[in-house]
């Protein structure tokens, strides 16, 4: 289905509660201000999702297209909590991974850069995010257009609130970082290796200045090419699992994954008490390597 045929869907249907944190105006002038966003963007779950979605290993148990949809719901419904302008995108059937929207563009201070995706499957992701992002009036800047050879997945892009640290990875090349560094120039870049899938399979931002990031092997090479290459200093977080430390910092709250799903984690979430927290179960998107920052594009 082509793009332009899509339907993209203000979330009036969903409920739009004011939310104690993001729409009150109280962040503004402070540090969180960075991680203040007034809009989301979120694509449905296509069916062929469940099958033909992009994944490192084949799960233990098939993917479980209701519980994806019922666990895809409840992230909406929690981040509509937050951000009561949530962007809804139909999903394509012939994308399998496009409810992983964080990774075919990035968004910041009213320019959209437009990723050329590092997998071959999801390429055609990139021109139907760019419909939707022009209907929201943004800037747009596309990647391919810059440089020929550059590929990016947004999910290897992270912003601290004081700069860009950018994985280096199976799906991001040293071009695309270099191109971003010019469209994004008024805050510094600093490339990271990443062994993981991108970036932040295994590290986000948790709080102003703090990095969560995992001790697995992977986690810690990142962590210390972060400490040697980010030109500030952050705290950090330690988790047990990759995707543990995979949250979403959203208008003062901290959502982040369940303990049933990484056991071996949730103490550092239980003993973490900056912000308020809320569980947001993932299970069915992390079978195919999706975390909760994945789902969505924040708009600052
Ligand atoms: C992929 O391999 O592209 C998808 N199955 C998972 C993408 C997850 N997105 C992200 O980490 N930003």
């Amino acid at each position: 289905m082509l793009l332009s045929s899509r339907r993209i869907v203000r979330a009036t249907a969903l409920s739009f509660r004011r939310c104690r944190f993001g729409t009150s105006g109280r962040l503004k002038g402070d540090a969180l201000e960075h991680f203040y966003y007034s809009k989301l963007i979120v694509s449905g779950v296509p069916t062929s999702f469940a099958s033909k979605s992009i994944r490192k290993n084949e799960p233990s148990e098939p993917i479980d297209l209701v519980k994806a949809r019922y666990e895809h719901a409840n992230y909406v419904w929690q981040i509509n909590q937050l951000v009561k302008d949530i962007v809804y995108v139909q999903e394509d059937e012939n994308y399998p991974d496009c409810v992983f929207v964080e990774d075919p563009a990035v968004v910041f201070n009213g320019t959209a850069l437009i990723m050329k995706l590092g997998h071959p499957s999801r390429v055609g992701e990139s021109q139907n995010m760019k419909c939707v992002l022009e209907s929201l009036d943004l800037h747009i800047v596309e990647l391919s257009k810059l440089s020929p050879t550059a590929t990016m997945d947004g999910g290897d892009v992270l912003f601290t609130g004081k700069e860009f640290l950018i994985g280096l990875s199976a799906r991001t090349n040293k071009e695309g970082i270099e191109a971003f560094a010019e469209v994004f120039h008024d805050y510094p870049v600093a490339a990271v290796q990443s062994e993981t899938l991108h970036l932040k399979s295994m590290c986000s931002m948790v709080g102003v200045g703090v990095i969560a990031i995992s001790s697995t092997p992977a986690g810690r090479q990142a962590q210390y090419e972060i400490e040697q290459k980010a030109h500030y200093k952050y705290d950090y977080l330690i988790f047990p699992d990759d995707g543990a430390a995979n949250c979403l910092f959203i208008n003062g709250v901290v959502l982040h994954a369940t303990p049933e799903e990484y056991p071996r984690s949730y103490h550092v979430w239980y003993d973490y008490n900056r912000y308020p927290k809320i569980e947001v179960p993932n299970s069915e998107m992390a079978k195919a390597g999706g975390l909760l920052t994945c789902s969505s594009i924040c708009i600052n």
